[in-house]
């Protein structure tokens, strides 16, 4: 479809011909122009993870040298975080979370979020094991829990030093783990004796005094004891900080490299794939993007400068702020793909100042959301029963394959069949254009990504097996980091890390100041029970379930600003406004309003216009880009 007007709702229907020879012309004309495809820039995130849909990297590169926004809005802060202090982001198995006698949830909600890990964690309470959430709202996985524990946005680090100390206070850290396999510990130490003092903790993280010393011993008593580190705590000005903090709990108890125990936040061991949809080679000639001269991919040095530093890169969570500022040159054709800036990118006001000074945009969904509504040409996208693809996770140890359920519906097709047909499309306009193969079987692709590393990994032969189901890697122990040898400079756990140092932040985990408020109400936007991000909440069958949102308020607030349960409530601030129906709940603070990011078809209902895009602390070292605030944010309410 073509949208004759962005934003006008006026949209003519076209054949994928016409579609794909309009966006050819647009990607020469640029080439022309800029002499370079600097002008095109692509933005894809969450939508579909199965390994192919790198495919649309691939796509970019087989056109040229472009723009890419790297990074990524959902963990990078915790990625960095457990780089310095382990060489690596590391979890154990979540099912042996059934091992371990003391589990703290701290920032995470995974009732809603990780329904397949709770069985793991009730089997653990059945067995005896203690469970604490650490969360400012009480979360349903706050309600399973033997105890909740409400903190002060943002101060987890300050309650993870206050625990420390008191370990410290009363000597019951793991001295050989501390002097064998550390680095930096008697630093952090004298920092704890010099700084830190569980009275001054329990100020300023809202958990009193006796709770933390309470929370401090059960954990380092217990044998073995797990802190799993959710991403909604790192969604802060100090978020990276603050889980380099609860890091250290974990490796002070000598809990790291346990089975049952373990700093668990995320892994990436299972993703030793050809990525053969994602590496594809710029046609010859290209013009790439050394800094800021242009330079010919040919004259790079070797292969790993060209890779490096062809493309030019941009902070995902920036979006909005990069194609304002963005010049020589601009950026001129955006395309969308596995992603939903309008419902997920930060700042929609300024992403809507952004998209008008756009030449094009190319979005590629399944459905009529936001994102389609600005651009230009939406692409009708196949859903993941139309595809065949594999999946691995961020967090189990499992591989399974997306088989092909149904065959395309209507006209829609798949991220690389586009490519492919885009490509023909281009060389047929200007032969040597694009270098995407001419492959449009999804199963094709998706064989190609398998290698003899995976084969032994799962104990497969082929990939053919795991149409008998889902597969498990073969791990030496459920634990990660078992023989303590760790992926740092000094192969050591880092309490103190130069390289963190490096990044422009302190060595030791010290306290960071939160974000400073800079408008009433804490306002929280976590994720849905009722869909993925702005997906599945628009489907017919969940609006049962889920018909509209709401603004939960502490009784108390709304009271004082005259708000009654179902009232309708405008929340603002510097950034913009949403009016809501409200709820009214003790499950939050009195200081703290909270809405649940989601896309609802009907209605304007979106909690970007209250969020902006702060960066958090840490992400650059490995993910290319800061992380985003998410959770730092402000605003006042009234009633509507
Ligand atoms: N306020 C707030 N904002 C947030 C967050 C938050 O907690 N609060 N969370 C952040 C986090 S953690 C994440 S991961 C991001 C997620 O944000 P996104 O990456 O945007 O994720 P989704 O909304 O799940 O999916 C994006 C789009 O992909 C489309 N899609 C699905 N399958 C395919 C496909 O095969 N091909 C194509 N081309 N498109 C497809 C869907 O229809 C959907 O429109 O949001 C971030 N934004
Ligand atoms: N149903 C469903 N499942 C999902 C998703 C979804 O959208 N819906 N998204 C998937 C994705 S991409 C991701 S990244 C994960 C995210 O999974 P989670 O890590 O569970 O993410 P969130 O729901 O954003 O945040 C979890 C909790 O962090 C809390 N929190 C916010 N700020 C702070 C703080 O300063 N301190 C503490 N202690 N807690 C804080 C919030 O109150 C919230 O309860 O879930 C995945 N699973
Ligand atoms: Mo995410």
């Amino acid at each position: 479809m073509k949208q004759m007007g962005r934003g006008t709702g006026n949209w003519k229907r076209i054949s994928w011909d016409e579609a794909l020879t309009e966006i050819s012309q647009k990607i020469l004309e640029i080439k022309k122009k800029d002499d370079n495809l600097l002008g095109m820039a692509l933005t894809k995130y969450s939508g579909n993870f199965g390994i192919t849909h790198y495919g649309v990297e691939g796509m970019m590169s087989s056109l040229g040298y472009t723009t890419r926004f790297v990074g990524t809005p959902c963990w990078p802060a915790g990625i960095d975080a457990q780089n310095f202090d382990m060489g690596n982001m590391w979890c154990n198995d979540p099912e042996d979370f059934v091992k371990s006698k003391y589990i703290i949830i701290w920032g995470g909600n995974p009732a809603w979020n990780s329904v397949h890990t709770m069985k793991f964690i009730y089997e653990a309470q059945d067995k005896g094991a203690k469970v604490v959430v650490i969360d400012p709202i009480l979360t349903q996985t706050a309600a399973k829990a033997d105890v909740y524990v409400r903190i002060k946005t943002s101060q987890d680090g300050v309650l993870a030093l206050g625990m420390a100390k008191h370990i410290v206070d009363k000597k019951l850290y793991d001295k050989e783990f501390v002097t064998k396999y550390a680095k930096g510990f008697d630093d952090y130490l004298n920092y704890l004796n010099k700084s830190v003092t569980v009275e001054w903790a329990a100020k300023e993280s809202g958990v009193p005094a006796d709770v933390i010393r309470q929370l401090a011993e059960e954990f380092a008593k217990a044998d073995p004891a797990t802190i799993w580190a959710g991403y909604g705590l790192q969604r802060h000005t100090n978020g990276g900080n603050n889980v380099r903090a609860i890091d250290a709990l974990v490796a002070m108890t000598g809990n790291i490299g346990k089975e049952g125990g373990g700093a668990r936040y995320g892994h990436l061991q299972t993703w030793g794939f050809n990525y053969n949809a994602m590496v594809q080679k710029q046609p010859k000639g290209s013009k790439g993007y050394l800094g800021k001269d242009i330079i010919k991919s040919e004259f790079a040095n070797d292969e790993a400068q060209a890779a490096a530093y062809a493309n030019r890169t941009i902070n995902i969570n920036k979006l909005a702020e990069s194609i304002l500022t963005t010049n020589e040159p601009p950026i001129r054709l955006l395309w969308v793909a596995c992603k939903n800036p309008f419902a997920q990118d930060f700042d929609r006001p300024k992403l809507l100042k952004a998209f008008e000074t756009l030449e094009m945009v190319v979005v590629v969904d399944q459905f009529f959301n936001e994102t389609v509504q600005n651009a230009d040409i939406v692409l009708p996208s196949t859903t993941l029963f139309e595809e065949n693809t594999v999946n691995v996770s961020y967090w189990h140890y499992w591989i399974g394959l997306n088989e092909k359920a149904i065959p395309n519906q209507y006209e829609a097709k798949s991220d690389l069949q586009i490519a492919a047909l885009l490509s023909k499309k281009i060389n047929e306009l200007d032969k040597g254009s694009c270098t995407f193969p001419q492959i449009t079987d999804t199963q094709v692709w998706m064989e190609k990504e398998f290698n003899d590393g995976i084969h032994k990994f799962f104990g497969i032969k082929s990939w053919k097996d795991l149409k008998d189901g889902p597969r498990k890697a073969k791990i030496a122990s459920s634990a990660s980091w078992s023989d303590k040898k760790f992926g740092t400079p000094s192969g050591k756990y880092e309490f103190s890390s130069d390289q963190a140092e490096k990044f422009g932040h302190t060595k030791l985990p010290e306290f960071k100041e939160r974000r400073k408020a800079y408008d009433k109400f804490r306002v929280l936007t976590p994720h849905t029970q009722f869909g993925l991000h702005s997906q599945f909440v628009n489907v017919d069958y969940m609006e049962d379930f889920n018909k509209e949102p709401y603004v939960y308020i502490n009784p108390k607030a709304a009271k004082a600003k005259g708000i009654k349960e179902g009232d309708m409530v405008k929340v603002e601030n510097k950034v913009g406004n949403v009016t809501v129906k409200a709820r009214l709940t003790e499950n939050v603070a009195v200081d703290v309003i909270l809405m649940y990011e989601a896309w609802f078809k009907k209605g304007d209902f979106n909690v970007q216009n209250v969020v902006d895009d702060e960066s958090s602390d840490m992400g650059t070292f490995k993910t290319g880009a800061p992380g985003v605030a998410i959770h730092d944010q402000f605003a006042d309410i009234a009633k509507a």
